[in-house]
């Protein structure tokens, strides 16, 4: 079992788009262990991205990622990681594969709906940022 970090942008959240979103995580058998709103103050974005720091969209992303509330949530499931990145798709829309979630819902490569972590090392430092230990829960799915 692997645990990823997701994060549902503004636009998610202002469109009402949250448990739609859930729901494809979840019917993909993707149990939520955390989940939290936050609204992130510019200088928590700036820390949280980082890597991203001196790229030509990192004041456009901080600024966006700030403006508004967003959802963090951990997702644990079976090769959590990359399934979760297959599932939302490529970061610019126009390049999303048809079915994923940022092309059938992002309006642009900013304003994507989805953000997750990008490798098991990210996922861990990105859940830490997001969630204490004894935030994060455990348990089976069962269908019954
Ligand atoms: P992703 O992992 O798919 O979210 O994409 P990146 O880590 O490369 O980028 C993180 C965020 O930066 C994107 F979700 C949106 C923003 N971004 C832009 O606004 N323009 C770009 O050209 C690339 C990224």
């Amino acid at each position: 079992m692997e645990r990823t970090l997701v994060i549902l942008k503004p636009d998610c959240v202002w469109r009402g788009l949250i448990g739609e979103i859930i729901k494809r995580f979840e019917g993909e058998k993707f149990n939520v262990i955390a989940l939290k709103m936050f609204h992130l103050s510019v200088e928590e974005a700036e820390k949280f991205y980082a890597v991203h720091q001196g790229k030509e969209f990192y004041e456009r992303l901080t600024g966006y990622m700030s403006s508004s509330p967003i959802v963090g949530m951990v997702l644990e499931g079976k090769k959590a990681v990359l399934r979760i990145r297959e599932l939302i798709g490529a970061t610019d829309p126009k390049n999303a594969i048809f079915g994923t979630i940022r092309n059938k819902y992002a309006i642009n490569g900013l304003m994507n709906v989805v953000h997750a972590s990008d490798s098991l090392e990210s996922a861990s430092k990105e859940i830490t940022f997001f969630f204490k230990t004894e935030e994060i829960f455990h348990y089976q799915r069962r269908e019954e």
